[in-house]
C-alpha cells in the first residue's frame, strides 16, 4: 500500500490527515515534537486500521535532526508516495515595529526552513521512484496580508512561492506539487499563536463557524487521490463566512 509522510501530525490538520489516510488504508510516517502524542496516534491508528505507522520525533527547525532521522528510516519506508508539509505555526500578532525577534525566528525557521529541510531530504526518494506528490500547507495569509500578520503572512507567501518552484523543478520527474491554502480553522493554531492564552485564541473564532481539521484533511485527500494525469497546483479553502484572509461576514 502507499505511504504518506505527514509533518506536524500531533494535532490539527496533520492529525486529521493521519486519520483520513489511515482510514483509507495508507501506511503513515507521522512526525512532530510531542513523542507521547505520536505514540498514542500510532497505537490508535494501527488498532483501528490494518496499516503500519512509523512515528518520528524531531523538530523541523533542526536541520541535522531532520536529515539524520529521515535518512535513518528503514529503506522500505522511503518509498513515500505523498509528502504533506504541514508542520507550521504563527507566533504572536502585532505591528511590525512591535514584533518579537524570537517569534519571527520561530515562524521563519519552522514554516520556511523546516519545510525546505524535509523536502530536500525526501524529494530524492520521490525522484528515484519517478512518481510522488508533495502537498504544502500555505494559508489564505499567503494570498493577502492582514493587519498584524506581517511575518506569518510572509512565511506563507514563501510557501506559495516554493510550491510553484517545486512544481516547475519536479515536473520532469512526474512528481505532483499542490499548495493548499486554508482560511481560519479551529485547531491548536490560535492557542499556539497566543502562547496558551485560551481567551484570546477563542476570540479568533467568534461570530462565525470556522473550518475544522477534518474539512482540510478531506480536501487534501481529494487532491491526493485524483487520477495520475491530474494535478491541483493551488487551492484556497475557507469556511462559508470567510471570503479572503481578512474579509469575514460575522454574526
Ligand atoms: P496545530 O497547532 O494544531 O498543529 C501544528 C502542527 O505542527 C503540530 O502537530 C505541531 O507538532 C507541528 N509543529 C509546529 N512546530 C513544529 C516544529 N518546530 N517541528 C515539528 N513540528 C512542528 O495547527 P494547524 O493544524 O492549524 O496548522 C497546520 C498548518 O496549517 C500550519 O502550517 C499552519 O500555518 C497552517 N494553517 C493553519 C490554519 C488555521 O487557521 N488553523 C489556516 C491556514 C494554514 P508539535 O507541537 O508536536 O511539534
Ligand atoms: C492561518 C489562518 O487567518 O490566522 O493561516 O492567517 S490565519
Amino acid at each position: 500500500m502507499a505511504i504518506v509522510l505527514i509533518t506536524g501530525a500531533t494535532s490539527g490538520f496533520g492529525e486529521a490527515c493521519a486519520k483520513k489516510f489511515a482510514a483509507n488504508g495508507y501506511d503513515l510516517i507521522i512526525t512532530g515534537r510531542r513523542a507521547e502524542r505520536l505514540q498514542l496516534l500510532q497505537q490508535q491508528l494501527e488498532q483501528q486500521h490494518n496499516i503500519k505507522v512509523l512515528p518520528l520525533c524531531f523538530d523541523v527547525r533542526d536541520e541535522k535532526a531532520v536529515t539524520a532521522t529521515l535518512n535513518a528510516i528503514p529503506e522500505q519506508w522511503k518509498a513515500v508516495d505523498i509528502l504533506i508539509n504541514n508542520a507550521g505555526l504563527a507566533m504572536g500578532a502585532s505591528s511590525i515595529d512591535q514584533g518579537e525577534f524570537s517569534d519571527w525566528d520561530v515562524m521563519i525557521d519552522t514554516n520556511v526552513k523546516g519545510l525546505l529541510y524535509v523536502s530536500r531530504t525526501v524529494i530524492p526518494w520521490l525522484k528515484a521512484q519517478g512518481k510522488g506528490h508533495i502537498i504544502n500547507l500555505g494559508s489564505t495569509a499567503a494570498k493577502q496580508v492582514y493587519a498584524n500578520g506581517n511575518v506569518y503572512c510572509a512565511t506563507k507567501a514563501a510557501v506559495d512561492s516554493l510550491s510553484q518552484a517545486m512544481r516547475i523543478d519536479l515536473l520532469p520527474y512526474r512528481i505532483k506539487v499542490t499548495a493548499v491554502h486554508p482560511g481560519a480553522a479551529q485547531t491548536e493554531f490560535a492557542v499556539v499563536r497566543f502562547k496558551g492564552d485560551a481567551e484570546k485564541a477563542g476570540n479568533v473564532y467568534k461570530g462565525f463557524t470556522p473550518l475544522r481539521g477534518e474539512d482540510v484533511a478531506d480536501t487534501i485527500y481529494y487532491c491526493a487521490t485524483l487520477p495520475a494525469h491530474v494535478c491541483i497546483n493551488d487551492l484556497v479553502i475557507t469556511c462559508l463566512q470567510q471570503a479572503n484572509a481578512y474579509y469575514f461576514q460575522k454574526e
